[in-house]
């Protein structure tokens, strides 16, 4: 236990000097209480020397030059680990800054705690004008899992194992705590104040689903003429890869990995349909998502991207998830763990298959696919396109299935989501449910502050410039990361021209750009590879050195598709180009 001071009492000369602490020292010992090793933050007051314990007590903490990087890591750090990532903010703008972070980790259901120091209550409430004066309560409230207060130091303990609780069991989430600065400074008895602490007991307690559930989807995939199994970033999250692989490789049953789902089994798996997804997404029968939302990225279940006879099976923790876009025939709510195991238990041996026709067909369409995206990659062009310069990183990435692949961008993310396999669970951390971008250095530092493991962010030129200051970190930190830029010069393609002033175009960033250059402002290696072989070359020195780096690729500015795969969601209007009402 860390203890704030010792204060000589004048009572007798026989009493001990009363030992003290404050509601630093609380926060932090409830944290270590609580197994938390890594803060990801940004200081100031009131939490500078809450930083500052916790470094002291051996608490991991990362700095960072923007909240919403330090949120995102802390994240990461939540979907890698299982346990929520902690991200410690300052008032108002800080913990706003943060708070894109914290819904994005609601939004792809990652635990993170968010603590954040607050104004004085009793200024902020009747709105007197208090230094960074917000109600941070209230705006977390709708973007989180919860949002909490602690009022008093001897609450913290509470506060802290209620975060961490909400934020990891059931359906795992962001959590938002307020701590004001008055209750971080408060004093009280040592000892009362460590009788206050709280170690929460299996955080994430198994849920297991009734065997009637497990019999009826049994049932519906014994009887499947063409099943499929969707593998999303629930099931990677849930750890429970032994029990996945067994699963799927005892029943035959095909499976589509989601992004993040990517290496839970190898990507060359030949039960895997990754290179025929639509082909299977179109004519399965009976489908069974394993940790996969029927939301936007599965085209909501829906014809013509479906078959819209279908029958879905799904196996999620939340209940509330079921029926929100599909029906769904077979629920198994539990964590995929343990719905997994009961699975197996039950199915009677070559119960579950998948016909030899459905596999003979998926294969075919397979083979073909592969083979046209082999002919594809092996095209060189002049300048480098992004094949060319993902087949590089392809091939680098190939002997090294030990690096974190970070990803982000539009172009930049759909292909290289699709050229670079995966062979190991959760080594790839991607823009998620929401597309978001910013992500990436972030997710990156995480992704090897918790494993150790080397990291290359593969990133949009556009992208990377969301949390580009976070190089300093990388190399303040010394952090084994790659970064590597696809610089077509521009949001989607470097092209786009506008045609009434000398202004750039929406779309259009700096071309040619060194953001090599950067990362050499603060001691890092820069490298520009204007081919897949000097983009070869750079990657695998970069990897081999260990230490921070930066590749800016030169692509062709003409080489990109505007929104990248989602062209489609762009709201039909009127054309660009077109005189609008407004600018007649
Ligand atoms: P993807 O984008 O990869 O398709 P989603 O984020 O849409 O994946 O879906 C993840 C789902 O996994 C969520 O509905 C979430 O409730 C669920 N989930 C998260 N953790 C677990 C777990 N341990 N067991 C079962 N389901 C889980
Ligand atoms: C927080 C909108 C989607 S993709 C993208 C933006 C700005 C960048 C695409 O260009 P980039 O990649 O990165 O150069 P590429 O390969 O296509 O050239 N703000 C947020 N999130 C999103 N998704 C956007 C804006 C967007």
């Amino acid at each position: 236990m860390t203890t704030a001071s010792t204060v000589e009492t004048t009572a007798t000369a026989a009493d001990a000097p009363a030992e003290l602490t404050d509601g630093y020292h609380l926060v932090v010992d409830a944290l270590k209480l609580n197994d938390v090793e890594t803060i990801y933050g940004l200081v100031g007051i009131p939490i500078t020397d809450l930083a500052r314990l916790a470094q002291a007590s051996g608490i991991r903490y990362i700095g960072f030059r923007h909240e919403s990087d330090a949120g995102h890591a802390a994240a990461a750090a939540g979907f890698l680990t299982k346990r929520p990532g902690v991200c410690l903010t300052v008032s108002a703008p800080g913990f706003l800054n943060g708070l894109v972070a914290l819904a994005n980790a609601t939004t792809n259901c990652f635990p993170m705690v968010q603590i954040s120091g607050s104004s004085e209550r009793h200024i902020v409430d009747l709105k007197r004008g208090d230094y960074e004066e917000m109600d941070q309560l209230a705006a977390a409230q709708p973007f989180t899992k919860a949002a909490y207060r602690v009022s008093r130091a001897e609450d913290i303990g509470l506060g802290i194992a209620r975060a961490l609780r909400t934020a990891a069991s059931g359906r795992p989430g962001g959590v938002y705590l307020d701590i004001p600065a008055a209750v971080l400074g408060e004093v009280l008895d040592a000892a009362a104040g460590a009788a206050t602490l709280r170690r929460v007991v299996d955080l994430a307690p198994r849920q297991l689903p009734a065997p009637e559930a497990v019999d009826r989807a049994i049932e519906l995939l014994a009887n499947a003429q063409r099943p499929l199994v969707v593998l999303g970033k629930g099931a990677a999250y849930s750890q429970a890869d032994e029990q996945i692989r067994e699963f799927i490789e005892s029943t035959g049953l095909p499976f589509q990995p989601m992004s993040m789902a990517k290496g839970l089994l190898p990507d060359d798996h030949p039960q895997s349909v990754a290179t025929t997804r639509s082909l299977a997404l179109k004519n399965a029968d009976v489908v069974m998502l394993v940790g996969a939302r029927l939301n936007w990225l599965l085209g909501h279940g829906e014809a013509p991207q479906w078959n819209p006879d279908a029958k879905f099976i799904q196996v999620d923790i939340e209940p509330t998830e079921l029926d929100s876009n599909q029906p769904i025939a077979a629920p198994l709510i539990g964590d995929v763990g343990s719905v997994l195991e009961a699975l197996l238990e039950r199915t009677k041996p070559g119960q579950i298959t998948a016909p030899a026709s459905w596999r003979e067909q998926l294969a075919a369409r397979s083979a073909q696919n592969i083979a046209k995206m082999a002919k594809r990659m092996a095209v060189e062009h002049h300048p480098m396109r992004f094949d060319g310069a993902l087949r590089a990183v392809r091939d680098v990435l190939a002997e090294r299935p030990d690096v974190y692949v970070v990803n982000e961008g539009a172009n930049a993310l759909d292909t290289a989501r699709n050229v670079i396999g995966m062979s190991v669970p959760r080594h790839r951390l991607d823009s998620g449910t929401w597309g978001v971008m910013g992500i990436g250095l972030g997710y990156a530092i995480a992704a090897t502050v918790e494993s150790g493991a080397p990291v290359v962010a593969i990133e949009g030129d556009s992208a990377f410039g969301f949390s580009g200051m976070e190089l300093e970190t990388i190399c303040r930190y010394q952090l084994p990361i790659v970064v590597v830029i696809l610089n077509n010069g521009g949001v989607y393609r470097g092209d786009d021209v506008n045609s009434v002033s000398s202004d750039p175009s929406p779309t259009t960033l700096m071309l040619h750009a060194r953001h090599d250059r950067l990362i050499e402002a603060f001691g890092g290696k820069g490298y520009q590879a204007t081919t897949p072989t000097e983009l070869t070359t750079a990657l695998t020195e970069a990897l081999a050195s260990g230490g921070p780096a930066l590749i800016d690729c030169v692509i062709d500015p003409t080489d990109g598709t505007e929104s990248g795969h989602i062209t489609h969601l762009n709201p039909a209007g009127i054309t660009v180009g077109a005189q609008s009402t407004a600018t007649k």
